[in-house]
């Protein structure tokens, strides 16, 4: 492993997340995108905003992104060689409002802090959020996912520029460590996730949330149990993200009767699998 894998793993154990690591070139990224708009005139927006799940198995350009030798690359040096795509999911939110929002260009730098200037925006986007505009609850993903045994990295890839004020993601650095918080249903309305959950307000340390910003083509990751959500986008401007999730193959799903999870469409992105431990419930 190179000096510099090593110390992106070292700042992924300790922060749960990294962010603006370059995947896509320019002619990737366009390909990608023309893909996903011929996606969006087919389906129309409602339908591409959440519901194409899982449609690697469907598109090898989908396929091509999930298994991406950029992304694998930064995958295995954190979960090893041997890995599974457990699920993907594009997370499309549209413009709503017929006014830009006057930000000044964040992307390209790494997590930024949220100032009071976008503490004060984040609280007003919180109203926002009242109207019903789509919006992602603050939640670990390891909630949802019900797997042991080994982490879940998920990969945030934007096919659009993520900003504050289209809704990049924003994460709780170091969260992860806290193990498994507790959830209850989201009472706002307009949270994205299936299942509709949120972590209470006041369980979170929003005054250490760090905004993840990235240009299209960038990603940012993060650990299965890490505290993050995204705000409304109040733009102009498309959010178009494309989420993928990884297991080592030692992780196996937890049972639960009260719950049961089916992982229908699981992939070996790289390497062998000496376990099974997903195969046999396709
Ligand atoms: O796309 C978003 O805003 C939220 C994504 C998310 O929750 C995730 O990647 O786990």
């Amino acid at each position: 492993m190179s000096v510099s894998t090593c110390q992106m793993k070292e700042r992924y154990n300790q922060q749960g997340f990294l962010s603006a690591v370059p995947v896509l070139d320019d002619t990737e990224l366009r390909e990608a995108r023309q893909a996903f708009n011929h996606l969006e005139r087919e389906f129309g927006e409602e339908y591409t905003q959440y519901s194409l799940h899982n449609v690697h198995l469907q598109y090898p350009w989908v396929m091509g992104l999930a298994k991406h030798p950029n992304i694998l690359q930064v995958v295995q040096s954190i979960l090893g060689s041997d890995v599974i795509l457990l699920d993907s999911r594009f997370i499309c939110k549209y413009p709503t409002t017929p006014t830009p929002h006057p930000t000044a260009t964040q992307a390209g730098n790494d997590a930024i802090t949220l100032t009071s200037e976008e503490e004060v925006r984040s609280s007003e986007k919180d109203q926002q959020s009242e109207t019903g505009l789509p919006f992602v609850a603050w939640h670990q993903d390891m909630r949802y996912w019900g797997i042991a045994g080994g982490p879940v990295l998920s990969v945030w890839l934007a096919l659009d520029d993520s900003l504050a004020e289209n809704g990049a993601l924003k994460v709780i650095p170091g969260s992860h460590c806290s193990g498994m918080l507790p959830h209850q249903l989201a009472s706002r309305p307009g949270n994205m996730l299936s299942v509709n959950q949120e972590i209470p307000e006041e369980l979170v340390q929003t005054d250490s949330a760090l905004l993840c910003p990235l240009l299209a083509g960038q990603m940012s990751i993060h650990d299965g149990f890490l505290v993050h959500a995204s705000d409304p986008n109040t733009s102009q401007k498309r959010r178009c993200g494309f989420v993928i999730r990884y297991v080592p193959t030692c992780a196996y799903p937890i049972q639960d009767p009260d719950r049961p999870r089916r992982f229908h469409a699981t992939v070996m992105a790289s390497g062998s699998d000496q376990f099974s431990h997903f195969s046999t419930l396709l």
